[in-house]
């Protein structure tokens, strides 16, 4: 299974990647779903949305400034290394991610579509400003100049993804040979309708998890193990 994966890959001309939180998960960073997704007893889907920011900005702020914590202290993964040595080797290659970290452009990715938004962006609520902010929030909730109250710059559910993203994936995997799907659970949409598009656009779906996901009997090679291991094996 694993030799047939590498000849897909070997023999692509145009590849897409899909990553989820399971790729950061190699540097140490928690899935949402592996703690049954619950934040100090919050679910995660409750958090992430803009009722529960509006209900208690404070406590929502306290949650990303701690992921944003743990981030800063995370190192890319092998796996992160190896989707940056692919893309070298590609004349066309597109990483889109579901995961906020940034730790793909910290390794190196350059061709990169974040479904998602970014974790390390600020936006105000009030003047609509957007700026990048790496350092760690002092105060919080973390308030722009005008005043107003900023969010992260991250898509919550219940909310549209950025400005053409989702156009962008969609063109990658309709016109990829190979789609590698590393480290996601596929439950999260539109993200993960790229998966069926990918089979109906006749792609060889190359999916890399430890556990089954909803499309690990359809697609071309379901690899059962971490992204950190067997991405590096791929190439
Ligand atoms: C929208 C940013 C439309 C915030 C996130 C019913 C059916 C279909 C759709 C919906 C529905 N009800 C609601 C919806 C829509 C909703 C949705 O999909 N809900 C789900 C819960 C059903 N989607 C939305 O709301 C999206 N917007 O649809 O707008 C619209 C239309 C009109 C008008 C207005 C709006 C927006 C979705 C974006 C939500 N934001 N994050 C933040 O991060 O703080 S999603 C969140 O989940 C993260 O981004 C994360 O990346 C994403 C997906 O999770 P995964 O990455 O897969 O991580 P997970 O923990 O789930 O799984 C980890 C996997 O890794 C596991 O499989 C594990 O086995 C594996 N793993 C573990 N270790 C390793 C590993 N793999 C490899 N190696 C390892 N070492
Ligand atoms: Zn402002």
């Amino acid at each position: 299974m694993l030799q047939a994966a590498r000849n897909a890959v070997h023999d692509a001309r145009r590849i897409a990647v899909l990553t989820g939180a399971g790729v950061s998960a190699e540097s140490g960073i928690p899935t949402f779903r592996s703690n049954g997704g619950f934040w100090r007893n919050n679910r995660f889907e409750d958090l992430a949305t803009p009722q529960g920011f509006a209900r208690d900005p404070l406590f929502a702020w306290q949650w990303y400034e701690e992921r944003r914590r743990g981030i800063a202290a995370a190192q890319p993964s092998a796996g992160h290394a190896a989707l940056v040595e692919l893309e070298k080797r590609l004349a066309e290659f597109t990483l889109i991610t579901q995961n906020v970290d940034g730790l793909h452009d910290r390794a190196g990715s350059k061709n990169i579509v974040k479904l998602h938004g970014d974790i390390w962006t600020v936006r105000c609520l009030a003047c609509g400003v957007e700026r990048t902010e790496h350092g760690e929030l002092t105060e919080l909730p973390p308030r722009c100049a005008c005043g107003g109250l900023l969010r992260p710059g991250v898509v919550w559910f219940g909310e549209q993804l950025p400005e053409g993203a989702i156009e962008r994936a969609i063109t990658a995997v309709q016109t990829s040979d190979a789609f590698i799907v590393a480290g996601t659970s596929a439950q999260v949409y539109p993200a993960a309708s790229l998966i069926p598009l990918a089979l109906e656009s006749g792609a060889q779906v190359i999916e890399i998890n430890p556990e089954t996901t909803d499309f690990s009997g359809e697609v071309a090679f379901s690899l059962r193990g971490n992204s950190a291991v067997i991405l590096p094996q791929l190439l």
